[in-house]
This record gives structure tokens, C-alpha cells and sequence, in this order.
């Protein structure tokens, strides 16, 4: 059996980091590894529910999704987590949490195309002012210095961008 990791994913709205993570976890588990998913979908509804995103909400996200991402590579599962988590000193923090298993992986689409993708509309409400704090618009992200792994996702599919990571998990984490 492998070793537990966390597969941090980060990068903006719209980059492709769930899509990522639930690619990349269909294609660990039917190599036999096995994998949970944590975003935005099944934490900020139910743990983080009480939480925004100011930047104190977001600290506090991260730091709860490192806290549960470390106990989930301790049961021995790759976590793939996929929060933008734009704060480099958070990300720091997860990495504290976590120790060796961490890897931080940067979900590099630019902003020029994550805002063309637009797939929620919610880059245009930034735009015209109508969504306060929107990361690469009115919030900062903070890119990655350095990164385990950078994925070009504006200018990669999908399946090239999971076969990368594959390839680095088969690489670091042999079944
Ligand atoms: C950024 C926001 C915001 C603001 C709502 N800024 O593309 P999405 O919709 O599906 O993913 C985004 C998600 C970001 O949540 P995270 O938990 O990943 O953020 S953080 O790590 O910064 O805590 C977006 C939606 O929530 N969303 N308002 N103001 N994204």
C-alpha cells in the first residue's frame, strides 16, 4: 500500500482545480490508490459554512482544510484538495500541518483566461462591481514560488494536465 499525501492543488476561479482533482482521482483509483476530494462543494456547505471570503475567512478556510487534509494523509489516502487559497503564508501553514506529505501543485491557468472561461458569471459581477473581494480582480492571489508541480491548465487538456500528475504521484508515492 502507498503512503498518505495531500495533493494540494491551488490557483484561480476558474483554472480547472476541481475538474483537476476529480480527474485525478478517477485516474489514481482505478490504479488502486485511494483518494478523497475536499473543495469548496463539500466543505464550505458543511464545516466552513460559517466562513466568507474576507481575507481572515479565507485564512481560516485554509487552515481548516490543512488541519482535515493532514488527518485524511494520516489514515493513508491522498487528499486532493482544490481551494484557490491565495495566501502564500496559508499555504505555508497547511504545509506545517501536513509535514513531508505535502505537495503543492500550481494550477497555472493566467487570469486573461480563467476570465474568458467564465462559467459562472462570476468574473463579469467582479468586473462590473457587483461581487466585493474576487480573487485576480479585487483580491490577490499570491502565485506559488515554488511549486512541486506547475500545470499550465489554459493551454493543456485536461487529460494531459492529469497524466502529469500521475506520472508525479506514481514517481513519489509507489503503490
Ligand atoms: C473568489 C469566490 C468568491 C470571491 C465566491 N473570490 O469558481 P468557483 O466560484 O466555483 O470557485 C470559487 C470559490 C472559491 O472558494 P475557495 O474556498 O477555493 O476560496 S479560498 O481558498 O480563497 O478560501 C468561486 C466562489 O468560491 N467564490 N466568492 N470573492 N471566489
Amino acid at each position: 500500500g502507498h503512503r498518505g499525501a495531500v495533493m494540494w492543488l491551488t490557483g484561480l476561479s476558474a483554472s480547472g482545480k476541481s475538474s483537476l482533482a476529480m480527474a485525478l482521482e478517477h485516474a489514481l483509483t482505478t490504479l488502486g490508490y485511494s483518494c478523497y476530494v475536499l473543495d469548496g462543494d463539500n466543505v464550505r456547505k458543511g464545516l466552513n459554512a460559517n466562513l466568507g471570503f474576507s481575507p481572515a475567512d479565507r485564512s481560516e478556510n485554509i487552515r481548516r482544510v490543512g488541519e482535515v487534509a493532514a488527518l485524511f494523509a494520516d489514515a493513508g489516502l491522498i487528499c486532493i484538495t482544490a481551494f484557490i487559497s491565495p495566501y502564500r503564508a496559508d499555504r505555508a501553514r497547511a504545509r506545517q500541518s501536513c509535514g513531508e506529505a505535502f505537495h503543492e501543485i500550481h494550477v497555472a491557468a493566467d487570469l486573461a483566461t480563467c476570465e474568458a472561461r467564465d462559467p459562472k458569471g462570476l468574473y463579469k459581477k467582479a468586473r462590473s462591481g457587483e461581487l466585493r473581494e474576487f480573487t485576480g480582480i479585487s483580491a490577490p492571489y499570491e502565485i506559488p514560488e515554488h511549486p512541486q508541480l506547475a500545470i499550465d491548465t489554459g493551454h493543456e487538456s485536461i487529460a494531459a494536465s492529469v497524466q502529469k500528475l500521475v506520472a508525479y504521484v506514481e514517481r513519489n508515492l509507489p503503490l
